[in-house]
């Protein structure tokens, strides 16, 4: 079930109508709807239609159990909502997973649209929370320098210093419209940030491209501007970067959707203060420092969908 479903369902206006039976022996017709009445014809999904072989007495239980969610809104009681209406109810998303009230932040398991699921870290903290963290960088250990293969499904652990998977990334972002949180700790301890409106991630077909727009935040715009946007992923043994003497990935120690070649390098060697092979973001960071910490995230825009 989508997010947009649950926020349905969380702002739920829940009306029952039974028609007008009189008569013992009628067969009576209730339809409840679910969802606000102007979306019930484009919504069909929310609409539940309770045919005349339930009884009366078990539609007025449905709609108990509806008032109490809108009530109470307990978590429990919304799942068995869910499962009493044989709504698919797999999150696509760790904001699917915030508005199921699984509000810690932490390793999950999410079902992005054609996916059998996998496991991801969610950011229920940071801005009201609901973030999918896609790269983390915390103090050095894992190896970043690594080729086309390993960045495509990601490596690393969850719990410390990873990289999701660029395919993974773009399974998430395809579902929907989502926004770009960059999370920068700089060595002097101050926390930035960069964040943009527009995030997309194409498919492996045009070798993971992305577009970003939108920025705001306070570590300045190193990412959302033509140097990265609307480039392609390269890594050193895949080199589909713009810039024809060499392979960027290769002379920056990264990997990244490198032009010719990049204003951030947040895959960088960590902690190397060489020209431009660190972890820079330049707004930030010049090309002769590197950032101590980082985390990547994204979030589904509510109400867009493509
Ligand atoms: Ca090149």
């Amino acid at each position: 079930m989508k997010a947009s479903n649950f926020l349905f369902l969380l702002l739920v206006k829940a009306s029952l109508s039974i028609s007008n039976c009189s008569e013992p022996s009628c067969h009576c017709n209730p339809i409840i709807q679910i969802g606000p009445e102007s979306s019930f014809n484009t919504e069909r999904k929310h609409i539940v239609t309770v045919t005349s072989h339930l009884q009366v007495d078990q539609v007025k239980q449905i709609f108990e159990n509806v008032s109490s969610v809108l009530l109470d809104n307990q978590d429990v009681r919304f799942q068995n909502l869910l499962k009493l209406l044989d709504l698919d109810s797999k999150p696509t998303d760790c904001q699917d997973l915030q508005l199921l009230g699984s509000a810690t932040s932490g390793v999950n398991k999410i079902f992005p649209t054609g996916t059998s699921g996998f496991l991801v870290r969610c950011d229920h903290e940071t801005e009201d929370g609901g973030w999918t963290v896609f790269q983390r960088r915390t103090d050095g250990k894992e190896d970043f320098y690594r080729g086309w293969f390993d960045y495509q499904v990601g490596f690393g652990n969850l719990n410390g210093e990873f990289w999701l998977g660029n395919q993974q990334l773009h399974m998430i972002t395809s579902q929907g419209w989502y926004e770009l949180r960059v999370d920068i700790i700089l060595n002097n301890g101050s926390r930035v940030f960069a964040k943009y409106n527009v995030f997309e991630v194409k498919g492996i077909d045009e070798y993971y491209r992305i577009f970003v727009d939108g920025y705001s935040g306070t570590a300045g715009d190193s990412f959302g501007n033509a140097i990265h946007s609307g480039h392609k992923f390269s890594t050193h043994d895949r080199d589909n970067d713009v810039y024809e003497p060499g392979n960027c990935a290769q002379l920056y120690h990264g990997a990244w959707w490198y032009a010719k070649c990049h204003s951030s390098n947040l895959n960088g060697l960590y902690g190397s203060t060489e020209y431009a092979k660190g972890l820079t973001w330049f707004t930030s960071t010049g090309y002769y420092q590197s950032v101590y910490g980082s985390e990547m995230k994204v979030r589904r825009w509510l109400h867009k969908k493509k």
